[in-house]
């Protein structure tokens, strides 16, 4: 098996030779790509359910004929093996039926969230050379017919704008998929991608600077998938709800979607995250298991107290940024289901507490890497090995972690260490059995008068006060100090909190005096990335606009007095 000839792969790094070639003999790299993986499943699952969409419902068959349908549409329209595409489309089945019409054509798909705009779209597509834009007709209000238009007049290499919806003289995506119904076979006239190709392209979470792009191929991200649906437990009576967008690796293939799919499962595809929204769906279809971001998690936790637990919900993984231990130990109590602890990221390396870990290792920890293959070190800053217990940078190299990002010779060599491991940036510790827990990011700490404070050990203990539903502490520039220490909460809803309350409770948790916050900012809401993480950049964004005035002094004096 080679690796394809087309050129712009080669801007992809791949495993060096040796390595790889372990991988397949080993039997974790296949020689299979994700439209054989839909074909097996299909002959496996047949009329079971695959997909729920409001009152539509797909069974596997369902899936892929329309996928095949779909792909000889896109063929039909010029689209053909190693071109690129930009798909942000929501939750829905035409996202799923897409995407596997490009994986048959072996046409690599950037996965744009639902909130991208402008400029990341412009970006990716530029970035990528993409030829087609796949849009619906509207997201949050916006009008994305118009966007894709504007992102086309600076990207000149699309030639397509297909939309979901009214297309307005675009191609219509209903239109497509149809088009053609005469019975197509499996293989189709047309040649498609090899295992090793990309399949489709995830972006990076970091929310510095231009969104990085990774490549995930058909053979590493199937076995991902695998992975991550066997430390789920997923089987074929998994009801997995795709509450998060569904473009995002997690929700996607950690295991999600994919994983469901991989087992005979039924996903149903939720509009929003929300609590009315997905509580209502779960009941309705039996839901017994789902993956949300902390302050989604935090909601849903919120919500359930005045309606009771969810029967059905059998787990809950919970991923993508820290979760407090005190909202941790909720998980179970308020929404009446296991709680799984998800540290992934699109890079590659996905770790889980696993289902019947002991109930403090879930509470406290985020697991272990899902493969025996999966290579870890904690880094300290003088580039030693950590010892069990102590902190460092979380570093890894393994089957499904990529290489390097796409056309980014530079910033590889910062990001990928020599021999090959990807610098996460997250400060980790493991313990003596090898279970991970996140201190916080290589670059996430407040530098107070050069004393160095970790925000997570803060934010913790602001949850832990019971008026307190979330906090996020962040650095304000100072004169004098360098950063203020600043934190953002926010109320448990109908309680009052005043800033010198929790000064005091931190005060009580016998904490160093120059780590309790300069300031206190009471919000409703934190501003969120494109998947609900809670957006650091975008707090300090609003403390250098000034939006909350200047540090509230009264609070000072009082201290002083
Ligand atoms: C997931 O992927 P990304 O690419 O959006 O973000 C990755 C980064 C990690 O490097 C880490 O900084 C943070 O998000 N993160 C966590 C975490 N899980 C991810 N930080 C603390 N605790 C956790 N449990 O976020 C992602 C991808 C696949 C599965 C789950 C999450």
């Amino acid at each position: 098996m080679t690796v394809s000839a087309l050129d712009w792969q080669s801007l992809c790094p791949f495993w060096p030779a040796d390595i790889a070639r372990r991988y397949r003999t080993e039997g974790i790299w296949r020689d299979e790509t994700f439209f054989g993986f839909l074909e097996d499943a299909q002959n496996r699952f047949g009329d079971k359910p695959a997909l729920i969409e409001g009152q539509c419902s797909y069974s596997y068959r369902d899936l892929y004929a329309g996928a095949l349908i779909l792909a000889r549409s896109l063929h039909d329209l010029g689209l053909r093996r190693g071109d690129r595409v930009v798909l942000q489309l929501p939750n829905s089945i035409a996202f799923v039926e897409l995407l596997f019409a490009l994986f048959r054509l072996g046409v690599v798909p950037v996965l744009a969230l639902p909130a991208h705009r402008d400029r990341e779209i412009g970006q990716f597509a530029d970035f990528v050379q993409a030829r087609a834009c796949i849009v619906p007709e509207l997201s949050g209000g916006d009008d994305m017919v118009a966007m894709a238009d504007r992102v086309k007049a600076i990207a000149p290499s699309i030639e397509h704008i297909i939309v979901l919806g009214d297309a307005r003289g675009n191609v219509s995506l209903d239109e497509l998929r149809n088009k053609d119904t005469s019975p197509i076979t499996g293989l189709g006239p047309w040649p498609g991608p090899e295992a090793e190709d990309v399949a489709c392209f995830q972006i990076s979470g970091g929310t510095t600077g231009v969104p990085k792009l990774i490549p995930r191929r058909h053979m590493e991200y199937l076995y991902n998938i695998r992975c991550a649906a066997m430390a789920s437990n997923m089987n074929q009576n998994t009801c997995y709800l795709c509450a998060l967008p569904i473009a995002h690796n997690f929700p996607l293939a950690c295991p999600g979607v994919m994983g469901a799919l991989s087992v005979g499962g039924t996903t149903i595809m939720a509009p929003d995250p929300g609590a009315e929204t997905c509580f209502a769906l779960i009941d309705k279809h039996r839901v017994n298991i789902t993956s949300l971001v902390p302050p989604l998690a935090i909601m849903w936790i919120e919500a359930a107290f005045s309606r009771g637990p969810l029967y059905s919900l059998r787990v809950l993984q919970v991923g993508g940024a820290k979760l407090n231990p005190s909202n941790a130990r909720q998980v179970a109590p308020r929404l009446g289901c296991k709680l799984q602890q998800v540290l992934g990221m699109a890079e590659g390396l996905i770790c889980y507490t696993s289902l019947d870990d002991d109930v403090e290792l879930i509470h406290t920890t985020q697991g272990m890497p899902m493969s025996e293959w999966d290579e870890v070190r904690v880094v300290r800053e003088n580039g030693t090995e950590a010892i069990p217990g102590e902190t460092g940078e979380l570093q890894t190299r393994g089957p499904y972690t990529i290489r390097g990002y796409y056309n980014m010779p530079e910033h590889n060599a910062r990001a990928f260490s020599a021999d090959g491991f990807y610098c996460t940036g997250d400060i980790v510790a493991r313990d003596p059995h090898g279970y991970i827990s996140v201190e916080g990011r290589k670059k996430d700490q407040v530098n107070r008068g050069g004393e160095m404070i970790g925000v997570d050990e803060i934010e913790d203990l602001l949850v832990t006060h019971p008026a307190v539903l979330d906090a996020a502490v962040v650095g304000r520039p100072d004169v004098r100090v360098g950063e203020r220490l600043c934190a953002f909460v926010i109320p448990a809803p109908g309680r009052v909190l005043k800033s010198h309350e929790l000064r005091r409770e931190l005060g009580k948790a016998g904490i160093a005096g120059f780590k309790i916050p300069d300031e206190f900012i009471f919000v409703d809401a934190f501003p969120q990335t494109g998947v609900g993480k809670v957006n650091k950049r975008g707090l300090r964004d609003m403390l250098k606009a000034q939006h909350f005035g200047e540090p509230d002094t009264s609070e000072l004096v009082e201290m002083a007095g």
